[in-house]
């Protein structure tokens, strides 16, 4: 059985401050527009607000470049404003989690103008910098094949010094030198200034990258026809990680704080429970990347993949279980703002069953043992933009330079436009970064002036002001799914895990169970049809005797008995069954 702890039991939100709610009419959420919420927030039912970066920013990557960590963002608001998004949420019993970026900066924080300004600046060593390779013809070459997760070399040519710098993002996010300890401490100092102030812990962007295979050796050429080469062997969790990861943890202590880690392209389960296992005291959890991995393609996103449901359930089995064997935790979410909406991309639906979809992925999520997060506007179902939105209407850095380098590897094929711009549609990270849907005012309630990005038109059908009044919307199952997983925690929050049916197409079956407070059952049709299930013997059992505590259809659905018992299930049905232990 897990330990116990109030962030184990915990749902956090997770804010996209540019989009919640502009109160200031310049087009651009605010941190005002953040506490006019917090009664919805509450209404919801979650516990923790995560806030994305809110830091002094040129905003090239969305304030993921971050120019001062003790400084707001002007159009967000001051310090001020998170000193009172504090003290409100604290007032509620609430807490919040501020985003820790510290694998890179800014290339305008002064740390890096000192750092660039000559080759024996006391920051040059604060930043990763490397002479050029020359070429057999003469030319200058960045110093390794990295590519940038963004596309194009990871390396940026500095005129005044001669050198390359490393920024494993955009060229305006040159990545920090762990190897010095001196960008350890700083960090650590960043970090003591806002637990000074009453944050209750950090989000830690891409935090297992800031460890790099020492001497920066060339990646393995996997992407013959691209001229860099994917690298994360060489900077996804390297040999320094969980000594630095320790460090961070002790700063954490002395506040009793909380930490989640952002980890992309950690796979293994050894090396995961390094950072999360209960004994190792580095992280409470973090985030794993097989489940919004599953679709992504060849060289790049924008590339197709074909996922099944069998593949989904085996890599939630997998976490599921490796961590309650092992004293981990698990961070589940489906959403966030890197992804699409999952009702788009994981459920292709009819638009009548969109609803039934999003609270099937709701259940999907929200009963499987873990800490809950949900990303704004997934408690609504918002969905991707709208199919006639050209390239143009995608702001994001990551997809404009992804899409043309799609592109450009389908160079001779006719359709190719039409493909790279059917996975935007799909995958892109705008979807997710799309204003919140208030009410049915001119941009969904938002804005009064012209909103930094489109507002999805599905508004005048998907807005929280409507939900909060009907009891059958996706809100009101969200907070009735959120109450249940406080109510029943010990079965749904530190039960074990137990997955049913695991090859079957179309259904996802799995128990939850805790020893003395009870069992449950939960079963999900992921399909837009019906479906005729036959379903386990147990779970027969359970369908005809247990409590039915959650479900997206107002009626059971009926058994039909053959040879074996099938459940009809509806599309996108989700029932969560219930079997209390009588207590004697
Ligand atoms: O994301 C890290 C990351 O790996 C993403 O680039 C992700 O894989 C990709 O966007 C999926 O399409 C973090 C932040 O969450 C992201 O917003 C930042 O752009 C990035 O780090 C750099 O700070
Ligand atoms: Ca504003």
């Amino acid at each position: 059985m897990p330990q116990k702890a109030w962030w184990k039991e915990a749902a956090v939100y997770q804010i996209y401050p540019a989009s919640v709610c502009d109160l200031n009419g310049d087009g651009i959420g605010d941190i005002p527009g953040i506490l006019s919420k917090l009664d919805y927030l509450e209404s919801l039912g979650v516990d923790v607000v995560w806030l994305c970066p809110v830091y002094e920013s040129p905003q090239v990557d969305m304030g993921y470049d971050i120019s001062d960590y003790r400084a707001i963002h002007a159009p967000y608001g001051t310090v001020q404003d998170v000193d009172q998004l504090i003290a409100a949420l604290h007032k509620r019993g609430m807490k919040l989690v501020m985003d820790l970026v510290v694998n890179h900066t800014s290339d305008q924080h002064a740390w890096f103008k000192e750092s660039r300004s000559s080759l024996d600046n006391p920051k040059r060593d604060w930043y990763i910098w490397r002479k050029p390779r020359w070429d057999a013809e003469g030319n200058r070459q960045p110093p390794n094949n990295w590519a940038s997760v963004f596309g194009g070399s990871a390396w940026s040519f500095d005129e005044e010094t001669g050198e390359y710098y490393l920024h494993l993002f955009c060229k305006e996010q040159p990545d920090l030198n762990w190897e010095n300890p001196d960008v350890a401490q700083a960090v650590h100092d960043v970090m003591t200034f806002w637990l000074d102030k009453g944050v209750d812990g950090f989000r830690m962007d891409v935090i297992n990258f800031i460890s790099k295979t020492p001497g920066l050796p060339d990646a393995p050429v996997t992407i013959p026809d691209q001229q860099f080469q994917p690298a994360e062997l060489h900077y996804a969790d390297g040999p320094r990680l969980h000594e630095f990861l320790r460090g961070l943890r002790g700063i954490l202590d002395k506040y009793n704080a909380f930490a989640v880690g952002e980890m992309p392209g950690v796979k293994e389960e050894a090396e995961v429970l390094k950072s999360v296992a209960e004994d190792r005291k580095e992280l409470n959890m973090i985030f794993q990347f097989d489940i919004i991995c599953l679709d992504n393609g060849r060289n790049n996103k924008f590339f197709p993949k074909e996922w099944s449901l069998p593949k989904l359930k085996a890599i939630v089995h997998k976490w599921q279980t490796c961590m309650f064997d092992n004293s981990g935790w698990n961070a589940l979410f489906l959403e966030n703002h890197d992804q699409s909406r999952s009702v788009s991309r994981f459920t292709p639906h009819r638009p009548e069953n969109r609803n039934a979809a999003a609270k099937m992925l709701a259940t999907f999520m929200g009963m499987q043992a873990g800490t809950l997060f949900v990303y704004q506007g997934q408690e609504l179902g918002m969905a991707n933009l709208p199919k006639d939105w050209g390239i143009d209407e995608y702001k994001d850095v990551e997809t404009q330079n992804l899409y043309r380098l799609a592109l450009e590897q389908h160079r001779g094929d006719p359709d190719g436009a039409e493909k790279v711009m059917d996975q935007v549609r799909l995958k892109a990270r705008d979807h997710g970064r799309s204003p919140m849907q208030w009410n049915t005012q001119k941009h969904g309630g938002f804005t009064t002036g012209t909103p930094w990005m489109r507002v999805n038109e599905d508004y005048l059908h998907c807005n929280a002001e409507q939900q909060q009044r009907d009891p059958s919307s996706v809100f009101a199952y969200w907070q009735r799914l959120l109450r249940l997983r406080k109510q029943h925690a010990d079965t749904f929050v530190y039960g074990s895990f137990e997955l049913l049916a695991a090859d079957d197409p179309a259904v996802v079956c799995y128990r939850r169970v805790h020893a003395s407070a009870g069992a449950a059952t939960v079963v999900l049709n992921f399909t837009d049809g019906e479906y005729a299930w036959e379903a386990p013997p147990g779970v027969v059992k359970a369908w005809e005797g247990a409590r039915r505590i959650l479900a997206n259809y107002a009626e059971p659905g009926e058994i039909r008995k053959h040879s074996a018992a099938v459940v009809c299930l509806r599309p996108f049905e989700a029932v969560v069954l219930l079997e209390e232990r009588k207590m004697c």
